[in-house]
């Protein structure tokens, strides 16, 4: 059995993968990134369904590794649709020339910790067998879908997708009757845009969300020239805040401290300029503060409702039963005007529970509804997902899923402790998503590569994570989450969207600027709290 030999493969060719291999061959590494899809993007080719976009500002959401690439590369709108940041990272493989190490329509099924040869041995889909000194996943943080086993599902005589595999083709909808399940970011985002084209929409509403218009527009000629001339100035900026981005409020009042006329002005100067940020953090104590949280969501249901023209539907649509930002804040575009629309039915599915799929549609709550379509917008397996659908086993043969059964757990959410030479780019216990992810996964990368880079310097060819350390990180992980409202309802963020894994946020929340400060500490301390060995 050939073997092919690399100092460095890579899982996965989207943000993460592409950046990961220019970076290593940087430093004279042999590389090859494995990609299931059959072109870069990741998430971003995966997630055509109509109306995906991204809610981090275009001009935030690029890579900043390369001036030269922000000042050649043009930006249409405030925030990129699919197709415009799938063109974009096509455009980085190619500038980049990134293709020549990626093999595509290949996945990485099984990953094997060789102690003897102090390797990894890897299977991928196409039953090769590949050799590599280090393993860098960049298998991303939404990239394991999650469909419900609703029973019947296997007598639907309709289409069904999920809108992470949306077909590159598109999905022809009209005249269909169209149900859409799930109304998370992705939802939201595809119901307004999918009820253009059906001929009857329908939408089953567990859990009733606040949403942030997004205010999205398009760039003039002035906007892109200012976006280029500020590249450096936003840079710094990015790095010295919390999430990474941006224009990112820096000192905002308290809302309990303002009496009620300007806390209104406030949150009224936040809802025009829109998006996330501009609301979530407009006010320094909604993120802290139950009471202070408690109004700001009742201000937020207050202008979501005035776009619903009928009551008993705005009240199915606006009945939360959680914190505003407790899960992922939505960033909508006429989403409520949506239920304006005659072809569109909301179906309560707290009270009317989805009970079966048959042949001809959906059972919900004892009412048929008859369906030619039907639409999963349910979600992902985050962030620890797709490590764990892989078959990784660590020293001593353990599987990473059985590390991980009660917690994943990882030193800065890098290395864990039992699966040397195994970087994972925003793993669990790094600030992942809960930043930029963009500039995270350039920060993760670079401090990879400057790893790699004193490691041979060094004559060291084995790291690990201290199992104490890691143990020690994981407590700060909890610290810096403590008193937050983030993560006190169910979702994704928490892994209780997924039947029997286990609830916990997962996630660095002390904020990007400080995360970057401590690895940068460890490094500058000789890596300290990893292993490092010659073998
Ligand atoms: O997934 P979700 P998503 N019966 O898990 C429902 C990023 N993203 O793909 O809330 C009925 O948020 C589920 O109901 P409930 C972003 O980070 C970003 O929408 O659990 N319903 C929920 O409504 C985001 O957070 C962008 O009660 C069922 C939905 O499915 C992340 O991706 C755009 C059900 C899942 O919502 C995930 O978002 C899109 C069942 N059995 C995504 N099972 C932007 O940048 C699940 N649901 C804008």
């Amino acid at each position: 059995m050939s073997v092919e030999k690399f100092d460095a493969v890579v899982v996965g060719a989207g943000i993460a993968g592409l950046y990961a291999i220019h970076r290593l061959r940087e430093i004279g590494f042999s590389v090859k990134a494995f990609e299931k899809g059959d072109g870069v993007g990741g998430t971003w080719y995966w997630n055509r369904y109509p109306g995906a976009r991204c809610d981090v500002e275009s001009w935030d959401y690029s890579y900043t590794f390369s001036e030269e690439l922000a000042q050649e590369w043009e930006w249409t709108e405030r925030y990129p649709t699919q197709p415009e940041i799938e063109r974009y990272l096509n455009h980085v493989a190619d500038r980049f020339d990134l293709r020549r190490d990626i093999e595509f329509g290949t996945r990485i099924d099984q990953a094997c910790f060789d102690e003897s040869e102090n390797r990894w041995l890897l299977r991928t889909s196409k039953d090769a067998t590949i050799a590599a000194r280090y393993l860098v996943s960049a298998a991303g943080a939404l990239s394991e879908k999650f469909t419900p086993k609703i029973s019947g599902v296997e007598t639907f005589a309709g289409e069904q997708y999920h809108t992470s595999s949306w077909p590159a083709e598109g999905v022809d909808l009209a005249n269909k009757r169209v149900g859409v399940i799930g109304t998370g970011s992705t939802g939201i985002q595809a119901i307004p845009q999918i009820a253009k084209e059906a001929e009857h929409l329908y939408v089953f509403q567990r859990t009733a969300q606040h949403v942030i218009p997004a205010q999205n527009h398009p760039l003039d000629e002035d906007q892109r020239r200012e976006i280029k001339a500020t590249f450096r100035q936003r840079l710094e900026e990015k790095l010295a805040n919390a999430v990474g981005m941006s224009g990112f409020p820096e000192d905002p009042p308290s809302l309990l401290e303002l009496d009620a006329e300007t806390r209104r002005e406030v949150f009224e100067g936040g809802w025009e300029v829109g998006g996330p940020v501009a609301v979530n953090r407009a006010f320094s104590d909604t993120g802290t503060n139950w009471d202070a949280n408690k109004v700001l969501g009742e201000l937020v249901i207050e202008k979501n409702s005035e776009a619903v023209n009928d009551p008993g539907v705005a009240d199915k649509l606006l009945t939360i039963d959680h914190p505003i930002g407790s899960r992922r804040l939505i960033v909508g575009i006429d989403y409520f005007e949506t239920y304006n629309r005659d072809n569109v039915t909301l179906v309560d599915a707290s009270t009317a529970p989805i009970e079966a799929i048959t042949a001809g549609g959906l059972r919900a709550g004892g009412d048929e509804i008859e369906l030619d379509v039907l639409i999963y917008a349910t979600g992902f397996d985050g962030v620890s997902g797709p490590l764990m659908a892989m078959d990784i086993q660590g020293v001593g043969g353990r599987l990473l899923r059985d590390k991980w059964a009660t917690r994943p757990t990882a030193f800065l959410g890098l290395v864990a402790s039992g699966f040397p030479n195994l970087f994972m780019i925003t793993g669990p216990g790094s600030p992942s998503i809960f930043s930029n992810v963009i500039f995270a996964i350039e920060q993760h990368v670079d401090w990879i590569k400057d790893c790699l880079t004193y490691m041979t310097e060094h004559g060291f060819n084995h790291i690990d994570a201290n199992p104490d350390v890691e143990d020690d990180w994981t407590q700060q992980v909890d610290k810096a989450a403590e008193n937050l409202i983030v993560g006190s309802t169910k979702s994704w963020w928490t892994g209780e969207n997924i039947p029997g894994k286990p609830a916990g946020l997962n996630f660095y929340l002390g904020g990007l600027h400080n995360y970057r400060a401590k690895c940068d500490e460890v490094a500058d301390n000789g890596y300290e709290g990893f292993l490092l060995q010659s073998r």
